[in-house]
């Protein structure tokens, strides 16, 4: 079903002009209310009203994380105190949070964008959803939490973690929608069947997985496994939290955009101009009717293509790629740049081995060294015996020789790069205990 049908079917020509009302709004409202921005506007010329149209955005200077963090934690927020009814925080690796707030209204609103997502992972009234998204100062799990009810869909909190009351739920409750982090999504196919549950017994017909970057090879893995619909959401708090973006499970290609709310641009990182239709840049967000903390061209970091073609769903709103790495989580590798999902990808092509890796960087000698750690499959590991595999892996085996010429040559083929290839048994890459999961370990700096 489609939630919103006047709104994510609008024919574009009328939705720019709703975006072009909105952005010259958002323009004298920041200019007005929050001195950061009354500043950066003064600094670059421009007054309120010289914004009247979306083809006037170039001319607006971008945001950036730093800006938060230089005004952490109250700083940009455009009401008073009293006015702000909710406060999510987004962990950095480095010192301390981006903090978020939010009005009444933009409560309401990320539930409404939020159910069109949930109905776009095909969800409906009347449903049930297990939401595995951690609650707390993470936005994925209350941003899903408020989504489900205000469409109607009964929402079981179970928050992230916890696997073996995750598969209980599943099984004792039988919802028919779940959501969580795409790597946590593999730890709990792998539990269940461990558990000898049978997926396919399971009610559960789609999972949204988002929060953390994953690959079509993932969603092919897991859609077997787990005998469901994979589908992709994407968000991040600064901008509203999950909700800014959601694959229709009819085509699967793609996230819509709540071009209504968000309005998007893909530019040159280097540059900062924009780069052509379907072009790969950095993704850049407005929004056009967040009260508490309103972003005028906030540069996500995150790496996608934009497409304008229309969808077989019925949507009108722009559909993004997915994430291919970020603008600055971009691994150098001895000059050459790597994106995780690009081993992904390369690994997965590669039978026998599972979807649970790590890449561990070092220095030798001054020349950087890209370890990439990958399991086996439990078939694979049964039948070159495990204890030969724990003892000897490279030298022993024939096979496992074989299959590490085999996964080094895919990370070739794909990165243009020589990897050292260490074959883990299973269970022995790191798992997402429920949140997002670290894969890569950069001992080049330490
Ligand atoms: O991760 C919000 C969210 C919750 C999205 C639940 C989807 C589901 P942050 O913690 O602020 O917010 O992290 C935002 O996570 O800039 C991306 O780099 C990454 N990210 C989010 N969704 C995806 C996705 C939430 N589907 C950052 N694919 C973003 C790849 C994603 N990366």
């Amino acid at each position: 079903m489609i939630w919103n049908e006047k709104i994510e079917t609008m024919p574009r020509a009328e939705l720019q002009e709703l975006q072009s009302e909105r952005l010259s709004k958002l323009v004298a409202y920041v200019y007005e209310r929050v001195p950061f921005y009354r500043q950066q506007l003064d600094q670059a010329g421009i007054a309120p009203g010289d914004i009247q149209d979306i083809r006037d955005l170039g001319k607006l200077p971008f945001t950036v994380k730093a800006d938060l963090r230089d005004n952490y934690p109250f700083g940009l927020f455009a009401v008073p105190r009293e006015e702000i009814l909710r406060i999510h925080a987004s962990s950095g690796t480095t010192g301390k949070p981006t903090v978020v707030g939010y009005t009444r209204d933009d409560l309401q609103i990320w539930a409404e964008v939020c159910a069109r997502s949930l109905a776009m992972s095909g969800a409906k009234p009347g449903d049930m959803f297990q939401n595995a998204y951690g609650y707390g100062l993470f936005t994925g799990g209350l941003g899903m939490h408020y989504g489900a009810e205000y469409m109607g869909v009964a929402v079981v909190p179970a928050s992230g973690g916890n696997t073996a009351r995750q598969i209980m739920i599943l099984q004792d409750f039988q919802p028919d929608i779940m959501a969580c982090t795409p790597s946590y999504a593999l730890t709990l196919a792998d539990r269940l069947l461990e558990a000898g549950v049978d997926p396919a017994e399971l009610k559960v017909r789609a999972f949204i997985l988002g929060a953390e970057p994953w690959t079509e090879e993932m969603r092919r893995e897991l859609e077997a496994k787990l005998h469901v619909d994979a589908v992709n959401i994407y968000g991040l708090s600064e901008i509203i939290g999950p909700g800014v973006s959601n694959e229709c499970v009819e085509a699967k290609d793609g996230m819509h955009i709540m071009e209504d709310h968000f309005l998007p641009e893909v530019i040159d990182p280097q540059t900062g101009q924009p780069v052509p239709e379907g072009q790969v840049g950095e993704l850049v967000f407005t929004t056009l009717t967040k009260q508490a903390l309103p972003l005028i061209r906030y540069r996500t970091g995150d790496l996608c293509s934009i497409t304008y073609e229309p969808c077989i769903c019925g949507r009108t709103h722009a559909r993004m790629s997915r994430i291919l790495g970020r603008a600055d989580d971009m691994l150098i590798v001895r000059g050459v740049n790597v994106f995780p999902s690009q081993v992904e990808a390369a690994l997965l092509q590669v039978e026998h081995i599972a979807p649970h890796y790590a890449i561990v960087l070092t220095r030798e000698n001054h020349l950087d060294v890209m370890e990439v750690q990958a399991e086996v499959t439990d078939a694979f590991f049964q039948r070159v015996g495990s204890d030969v595999f724990a003892r000897h892996p490279a030298e022993v085996a024939e096979s496992i020789q074989a299959l590490e010429r085999q996964v080094h040559q895919a990370l070739r083929d794909v990165l243009g790069l020589n990897a050292k290839v260490t074959l883990l048994a299973p269970g022995q890459a790191p798992r997402s205990e429920g949140g997002k999961l670290r894969r890569v370990i950069d001992k080049r700096a330490l």
